[in-house]
């Protein structure tokens, strides 16, 4: 075994190589960019070096200053992860010939498999089943549309370099193939710089089915059965699982042997993936599957492979990278129970799931055990930020079978508390709990198919969730009421008021929609909320950590509300909810450059006063209300820091401008 690894990756997978590595008594080495200084992939690390720029290409896909990292610390051996170097062949060369060793594939299996025609071509001599069609070098264009009519539409032409569907045609009939031909080329040559293709029988109804293999330096070749990955989006994979629903034993004893053959057929060594494609336009059936690509490398989903067969394949990768044979054999090898993995990604669902960037301000998961696995990159905390992949996490379940493993699915996801950017968890959540997905009627059109109710139109947020934000929004102001005379009428943070009903209001944007919510304060306790739907009675309390326990009308629940600026992240009941708080507050005028003077926006009467002297506040914490033609005005700290002086009481009248709150300064003197 390796004295010392060095991992060329960051995120999760990098975490991931580590935890078995030092299992395994293996010292780490981390390689990281400027942005990620402080990442969880380099605290995990025995030691770390600096590799570049923010930006992948200056940084972790740089070759040379990865192998100059290994050889600065020592490190024997070099773990690519997936993504970034771990499909060059160029970059495992240059392991070899730094006197390294290259945890992964010899350099020609990876370049050979980046050929598709070549890789069909190896496969169908090594009696692996391709889809029918035609992947010769002879690209004359009435050559492929003969081609193309022998097949029978309809008919995919397919770029030879291609990957992730770019370059790729569904062409319908011989009419339209000549356009198509001609998209399919300009994609490709654009994207991998050469426009070869080859043609295939289209298959309407396809799943992705992929066999993980193993191979030894010692000729020993296994599989560890399938993973069934047809629930993608854009060629994203979203959700895995293991084993593949309805896979008979003979189609996966057809399957494994299939796999097995390709990675011999390539001289494979270390984990790789086969990737087939299976018609089931006539259900699942073991003649009717055919291989699609192999990926040569540990892939994304790997861990519900981990958890059917109890082996850790992060650890056969460093043996038979050390030159050990494979710790067991196919017979030993049995599938025991169901996993499945989401991949959790800071992206936006509601907008085309692009990537939301920003801090994960809260990121609460659920605990782990033997039914869960949670693989993490990061931390609450922590930025997602525009340069790299914005998965969060990889939620991982186990159970005895398929229906009890998609319980603790639901489950765990319903645990997830995350706030700062838009995630896919809702998403999630609706095509887990999606009758098609417990009937097993899995197709990689899956999510089109279905997306109207995986994505339905943003409704307006339930007044139950409302009374959770209003209760935490009146429960941190409580716990900044003034210290000093307990008893003073002016102490109390109860909206009472002289001469008065007492009550307040708070003011919310839900979308477009404008929330005001009266408050009322009953003689016996908690708060009494006007919603848009009706009285709701609130009483609840806020811990440390800023979990809510809640009461509403009787019913207790836990929620989290997360503040940013004027954004309320409401968590509770599994889903999060985005309000912004409108706070008339908006209208103080707050001077930043001159120290955070805070200063009344109009002539009014200070109402209410929730810190005192000396007082340390955060940003957006409520300072005092002003009472302004006939509005009540909450006035929030501009900035984190420490109150000098508050000029006015409550009761006193205050001009326009008038300095209301004073910050200590900054450093040093102040
Ligand atoms: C196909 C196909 C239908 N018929 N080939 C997509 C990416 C590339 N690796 C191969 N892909 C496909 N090849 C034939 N002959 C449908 C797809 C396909 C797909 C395959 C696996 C997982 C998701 C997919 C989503 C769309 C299309």
């Amino acid at each position: 075994m390796f004295r010392k690894i060095l991992i060329a990756n960051r995120g999760e997978i990098a975490c991931r190589v580590m935890r078995t590595a030092r299992r395994l008594g293996a010292a780490t080495v981390a390689v990281y960019s400027e942005a990620d200084a402080g990442a969880m992939h380099v605290a995990a690390a025995d030691e770390a070096v600096l590799i570049g720029p923010a930006e992948a290409r200056e940084s972790y896909l740089v070759i040379d200053n990865v192998i100059e990292a290994a050889r600065k610390t020592g490190a024997e051996a070099v773990h690519p992860g997936y993504g970034f170097l771990s499909e060059n062949a160029e970059f495992a060369e240059a392991v070899a010939a730094a006197g390294l060793t290259f945890i992964g594939p010899p350099p020609d299996a990876i370049r050979t498999m980046g050929e598709k025609a070549a890789a069909k071509a190896l496969m169908e001599r090594a009696g692996v089943p391709v889809v029918p069609g035609y992947h010769g070098a002879d690209q004359d264009e009435v050559l492929l549309a003969g081609a193309a009519d022998q097949i029978g539409y309809p008919v995919l032409i397919k770029a030879v370099a291609g990957g992730g569907g770019k370059g790729m045609r569904q062409v319908a009939e011989a009419g339209k193939f000549a356009n198509a031909l001609k998209g399919a080329r300009r994609e490709a040559a654009a994207a991998f710089g050469e426009d070869k293709v080859l043609i295939e029988k289209f298959l309407e109804r396809p799943r992705h089915i992929e066999i993980q293999v193993f191979a030894d330096g010692h000729g020993n070749v296994v599989h560890l059965f399938e993973r069934d990955c047809s629930i993608q989006r854009r060629h994203q994979k979203v959700l895995e699982e293991a084993p593949a629903p309805g896979m008979s034993p003979q189609m996966r004893r057809a399957m494994g042997k299939a796999a097995v053959a390709a990675a011999r057929a390539i001289g494979y060594l270390g984990a790789g993936t086969v990737e087939f494609i299976a018609d089931v336009s006539h259900g699942l059936s073991e003649d009717a599957f055919y291989f699609m690509e192999m990926n040569t490398r540990l892939q994304v989903e790997h861990p519900v492979t981990e958890m059917i067969t109890g082996q850790d394949l992060v650890e056969w990768q460093l043996r038979v990278a050390a030159g050990e044979p494979l710790p067991i054999d196919q017979d030993a090898l049995v599938i025991d129970g169901h996993a499945i993995e989401a991949r959790v990604y800071s992206e936006n669902p509601q907008k085309r799931f692009l990537p939301s960037i920003g801090q994960l301000h809260r990121l609460r998961q659920p605990p782990e055990g033997p039914h869960l696995r949670i693989d993490t990159g990061v931390r609450e905390g922590d930025e997602v930020t525009q340069h790299y992949d914005p998965m969060i996490a990889k939620l991982i379940v186990w159970d005895r079978d398929r229906e009890a493993a998609l319980r603790r699915l639901l489950n765990g996801l319903e645990r997830y508390e995350i706030a700062g950017v838009v995630t896919n968890v809702d998403f999630l959540s609706a095509v887990a709990a999606h009758p098609a997905f417990a009937a097993g009627d899995l197709e990689t059109g899956f999510i089109d198919k279905h997306k109207d109710d995986l994505l339905p139109a943003p409704g307006q947020t339930p007044d139950q969730v409302l009374a959770v934000a209003c209760l935490d929004v009146l429960l941190r102001r409580q716990g900044h009421a003034a210290p000093g005379d307990p008893y003073s009428p002016w102490a109390r943070v109860d909206g009472w008021r002289l001469n008065d009903q007492g009550h307040d209001e708070l003011h919310f944007l839900d979308g477009e929609r404008p929330i005001e919510v009266t408050v009322h304060y009953p003689a016996d306790g908690g708060f009494r909320l006007a919603l848009p739907e009706g009285e709701i009675r609130a009483n609840g309390e806020l811990d440390a950590g800023g979990t809510l326990s809640a009461d509403l009308d009787g019913l207790r629940l836990s929620a989290a509300v997360v503040h940013d600026g004027d954004v309320l992240t409401i968590l509770t009941g599994g889903r999060g909810h985005r309000i912004e708080r409108v706070d008339p507050m908006a209208l103080a005028e707050v001077d930043l450059e001159d120290e955070g003077r805070v200063t009344a926006p109009l002539p009014g009467k200070v109402v209410q006063v929730m810190v005192a002297a000396g007082a340390e506040v955060k940003k957006g914490d409520a300072l005092l209300i002003l009472e302004a033609m006939k509005m009540e005005h909450t006035i929030a700290a501009p900035r984190d820091g420490v109150v000098a002086d508050i000029p006015f009481a409550a009761g006193q009248q205050v001009e326009e401008g008038a300095e209301l709150v004073v910050f200590a300064a900054e450093d040093g003197d102040g």
